[in-house]
């Protein structure tokens, strides 16, 4: 196969790779993109930018990665990254990574070296093999090696990455192409929008009908959301479900909101009761891996469970434990067809399990709430949450970015969500660094205020990006929960070294947020936090608030210290 130029006759009107691939995009519904441009990517960021489009250019490609996975997440069309050769694609392939373990759409799109010497290992600028290594890391890896191929190539790539269970797609397109002509009219028939690119995938009505008697003959029902159930945006079906049944019903942490932390069905607070006493559990686009100790163990309690899972991927099913009513297909389709077969359905012993979770849920917000206002010395995280909690009370369309160990487990606790997809975080891998891409695509795609919750050393991973936020004026509120250190400031250092869990105590994420042309407080108390972060959202400009807390006030590993390993040799 030839990767020569197509001989084209003098006069006829050209195209080339570079403008094929914007009309590509354009045509599959893509208006941002996200990236970091260098050879030989830099003119897909001028030329897009030049068709009125949106480009959003970051300092390190994994930011723009996050970000284009999280625009994925929001809007359900496929977030588009950008990156250069070799160390740039590999920045960006963290992200993809992260968007297919998390089953957010996104597209990375990363220029390569030429062929005929990679391929050689002749030592091109850059050289890599990109589009093998990312194949285990995403959906499909594909590249395109001649102008014609670029529609079909895009086109494959939505589809790809929306179909099914969402996910990444790396395409990979070597430097040549972009500027390999063609006649225009031939390259404009060679591109289309694909149709109905993530179908209704109906569940069989013999499941239906299965999951509706197991779920009619429940003592104890519980429904379980994950942040497939929000991503689905079927969010009054959803509602809908939960009020016609009556089940309590508990969110994964990307899941809050979907149904207001506030309904009276909410059990989040009765998480460790609802697990272990509930005898069905729906599933609902939520993974029985170990966020959710894999269906097993004392997580689960000793009562005989048996689950509903719905899930578009079919070999999600029995992944961990026997799965007693698989419901494979899309959560709307397969939570409307459950309220058809449930009409009417109603059972007495269900509500008194109602009352009675809802009567613990209602006990342990009450506890918390009386720690959330108790003033200490130094700032705690039950106090400073419960500041910004009473003042984003007021803003429920906010959309929380958190990360964190400390900061993350005890915001997703103290912050209530009211609204669906307004909670975005480190996800399924717990990732660190998040942050700043996350924030900039939820105000990018949303087009509101976003705030969002960073432990210090989570935001030091990203901080850079920081940069980005000012540049766009996105109204981004970041809340540096400043201890000082990894999960706590106060460990003690060896005589010879600094503690490897430490940072310096006098860094200024006030002044860093200055010195990149935001804006900057520090504060020391729950009254000056809630006056900055309400001051904040008002001006609309970004900010960074300096929150200082107690360095004793953390705990290892957050709430996972289970999942942390510690020698016990040697130890005195
Ligand atoms: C929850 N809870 C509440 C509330 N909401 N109490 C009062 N008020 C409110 N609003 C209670 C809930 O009932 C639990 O108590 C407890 O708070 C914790 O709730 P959570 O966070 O929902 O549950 P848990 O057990 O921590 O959840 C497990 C988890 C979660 C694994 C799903 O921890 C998680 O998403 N973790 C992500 C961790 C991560 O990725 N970290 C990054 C790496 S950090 P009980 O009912 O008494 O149990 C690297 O070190
Ligand atoms: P959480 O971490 O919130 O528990 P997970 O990411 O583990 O959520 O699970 C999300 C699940 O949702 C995945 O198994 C995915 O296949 C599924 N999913 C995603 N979108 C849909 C959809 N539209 N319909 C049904 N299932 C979906
Ligand atoms: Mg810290």
């Amino acid at each position: 196969m030839s990767n020569a130029p197509a001989v084209v006759p003098e006069g006829v009107e050209l195209t080339d790779g570079f403008h094929l691939l914007m009309d590509a995009l354009e045509l599959n519904g893509i208006t941002n993109i996200y990236g970091l441009l260098g050879i030989p990517v830099t003119e897909i960021g001028r030329m897009w930018q030049a068709r009125g489009n949106k480009f959003y250019s970051f300092r390190n490609e994994q930011n723009a990665g996050y970000a284009a996975s999280v625009a994925g997440y929001l809007t359900k069309k496929p977030g588009v990254c950008v990156t250069v050769s070799a160390p740039g694609f590999l920045n960006g392939l963290t992200a993809l990574a992260n968007a297919t373990t998390n089953c957010f759409p996104m597209i990375l799109i990363s220029g390569s070296s030429e062929r005929e010497i990679v391929d050689l290992q002749q030592g091109d600028y850059e050289e890599m093999d990109q589009l093998n290594i990312a194949r285990p890391h995403c959906k499909a890896s594909y590249r395109i090696n001649r102008p014609e191929d670029i529609g079909v190539a895009v086109v494959r790539a939505v589809r790809t990455a929306l179909s099914g269970r969402p996910g990444g797609v790396y395409l990979d397109i070597p430097a040549r192409l972009f500027s390999t002509v063609m006649a225009a009219d031939e390259g404009k028939k060679s591109l289309w929008a694909p149709v109905d690119p993530a179908p209704a995938q109906i569940p069989a009505p013999s499941a239906v009908q299965r999951a509706a008697e197991l779920i009619k003959n429940a003592k104890k029902p519980l429904i379980l959301f994950g942040k497939g159930a929000a991503y689905a945006q079927c969010d009054a079906d959803i509602l809908a479900f939960v009020e016609e049944t009556g089940i309590p019903f508990t969110p994964m942490s990307m899941a809050k909101g979907l149904v207001s932390d506030l309904h009276p069905q909410c059990a989040a607070a009765a998480r460790s009761l609802v697990l272990q006493e509930s005898d069905v559990v729906i599933l609902v686009g939520a993974r029985l891996n170990w966020l959710l100790a894999h269906g097993k163990g004392k997580t689960w309690g000793v009562a005989p469970k048996k689950f509903v899972q719905i899930d578009i991927q079919a070999n999600e099913i029995d992944s961990n434990v026997k799965i007693e009513a698989p419901l494979v297909g899309d959560v709307q389709s397969c939570i409307n067809a459950l309220r058809a077969e449930l009409k009417g359905y109603k059972s007495a012993d269900q509500a008194a399990w109602a009352s009675s979770v809802a009567e613990k849920h209602n006990s342990t917000r009450a506890k918390l709430a009386s720690k959330l206002s108790t003033a200490t010395p130094v700032m705690n995280y039950h106090n400073s949450l419960g500041a910004i909690r009473d003042v984003l009370k007021n803003y429920p369309d906010i959309c929380l970015v958190n990360e964190g160990a400390n900061a993350l487990d005890n915001a997703r606790m103290v912050i209530d969500q009211y609204l669906p997809r307004k909670r975005v975080d480190t996800g399924t891998w717990g990732v660190m660094g998040i942050g700043m891409g996350s924030a900039a695509a939820a105000a990018v795609e949303t087009g509101k205020p976003v705030v969002a919750i960073c432990g210090d050393s989570a935001f030091g991973f990203s901080a850079m990006e920081y940069e980005t936020l000012t540049r766009y004026n996105l109204p981004v509120t970041v809340i540096v929960m400043n201890n000082g250190g990894i999960y706590r400031g106060d460990e003690a250092s060896p005589d010879h070294q600094f503690s490897c869990m430490l940072f310096n105590p006098n860094t200024r994420y006030d002044q860093l947020s200055i010195a990149l042309g935001g804006e900057g407080v520090r504060v020391n108390t729950p009254e000056e936090l809630a006056k900055a972060l309400e001051d904040s959202i008002k001006s609309g400009k970004t900010t960074i608030i300096d929150a200082i807390i107690d360095p004793a006030a953390g705990v290892e590993s957050g709430r996972i210290g289970n999942l942390n390993i510690v020698s016990t040799i040697g130890k005195k």
